[in-house]
């Protein structure tokens, strides 16, 4: 149980910058009881509202996902380009989303990490977060965890996501940029990835661009520029996806990246574009929200006696799935009966 004064002082020692209240904090967002849910929300009320004035007249800071297939290099990624970032001035967070921990109780920070440079680095916070129940490869706090380190004074956030299963395009919904990391291997193979995790990517890296892969990784990408090209336009007028090949292990192609990200900022309607994306993403953060609470409120359908008798009537076939939503909805006494009547009487 987290009191007032306490998430005060959380607030204080956040605008400080300290890293041990971030994480802290962090780990009060990810927290599934009740009673730290409550003080969850009140921190975030407070959080959001600074940021949405920092944000005025000019969006702050930058984040970006990270996502790929497995073993493409993005823990090696993230690690050298947030040391570059750290270098170029900028204060850098990393949360990965950790498919083991959930599990387990393991952490990335053991020998599986690939980002031992940036963890040792004072400067740099760097954090795994269990995936959770979300869909889309995303820890169900993410969102609020990346709030928190932009209030933290963090400029510079990087989301580490797993695999590339259909549902990870949710991230995007996430982060103002999403870096897509490839392995170099012959063009065909894009059917292995799914389409819309290319559609969802603002910038697409072709990794392992060194030894023997130097070839495959050169014709990986310009396979997908060629694709890429194809695609509807980008939201930010003037940009169209690029394609660049690195070797994140001999730290070659940054160069290329980094004059990218310049061009990037540079467009003139770069920042009316990022204010419009924040927007948009807080929209789809209260949705989200809205989603998660009304299933708390359930009991996650097993928790609570309501949840759990309407679940079996789903089950037996007593209601169906849209009967099911107004009964719900009846018993959260959100107006249901209506809808169930009609239902029952059709
Ligand atoms: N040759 C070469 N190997 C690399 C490069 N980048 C990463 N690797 C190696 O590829 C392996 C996987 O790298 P990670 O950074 O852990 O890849 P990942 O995408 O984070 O992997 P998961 O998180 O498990 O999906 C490691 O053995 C890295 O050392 C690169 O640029 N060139
Ligand atoms: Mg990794």
């Amino acid at each position: 149980m987290v009191d007032s004064t306490e998430i005060h002082r959380l607030l204080d020692d956040l605008r400080q910058g300290s890293r041990r209240a971030l994480a802290r904090s962090i780990t009060l967002v990810e927290s599934r009881r009740a009673s730290d849910r409550e003080a969850a929300d009140f921190l975030m009320d407070k959080v959001d509202r600074t940021l949405v004035q920092r944000d005025n007249p000019n969006p702050l800071g930058w984040s970006m996902a990270v996502t790929g297939p497995p073993g493409a290099g993005k823990s090696t990624l993230i690690d050298l380009l947030g040391c570059q970032a750290l270098d170029r001035g900028h204060r850098v967070a990393v949360l990965a989303i950790d498919p083991s921990s959930a599990k387990s109780g393991g952490s990335i920070l053991g020998d599986k990490t690939r980002m031992q440079r940036l963890a040792t680095r004072d400067q740099a916070f760097v954090r795994p977060s269990p995936a959770g129940t979300m869909l889309g490869g995303t820890a169900r706090a993410t969102q609020e965890a990346m709030d928190l380190c932009r209030f933290a004074g963090f400029d510079w956030v990087m989301v580490e996501t797993v695999g590339v299963g259909q549902n990870e395009t949710e991230v995007s919904n996430l982060v103002d940029w999403t870096l897509l990391v490839l392995l170099g291997r012959s063009g065909d193979e894009l059917q292995g990835i799914k389409r819309g995790i290319v559609e969802a990517a603002d910038t697409v890296l072709v990794n392992k661009a060194d030894g023997d892969g130097i070839d495959a990784a050169l014709e990986t990408c310009s396979f997908y520029r060629s694709a890429l090209a194809l695609f509807p336009p980008h939201a930010l007028e003037g940009w169209q996806v690029p394609c660049l090949t690195l070797s994140a292990l001999k730290e070659t192609g940054l160069d290329a990246f980094w004059s990218t990200l310049q061009t990037l900022q540079n467009l003139p309607g770069f920042d009316p574009w990022l204010r419009a994306k924040r927007s948009e993403q807080r929209i789809h953060q209260y949705r989200r929200k809205l989603n998660q609470t009304l299933w708390a409120v359930m009991g996650e359908g097993r928790g609570s006696e309501v949840g759990q008798t309407i679940e079996e009537g789903v089950r037996t076939g007593q209601y169906s799935p849209a009967a099911a939503v107004s009964k719900t909805m009846e018993a959260l006494g959100l107006q249901g009966e209506g809808i169930h009547k009609a239902i029952q009487k059709g």
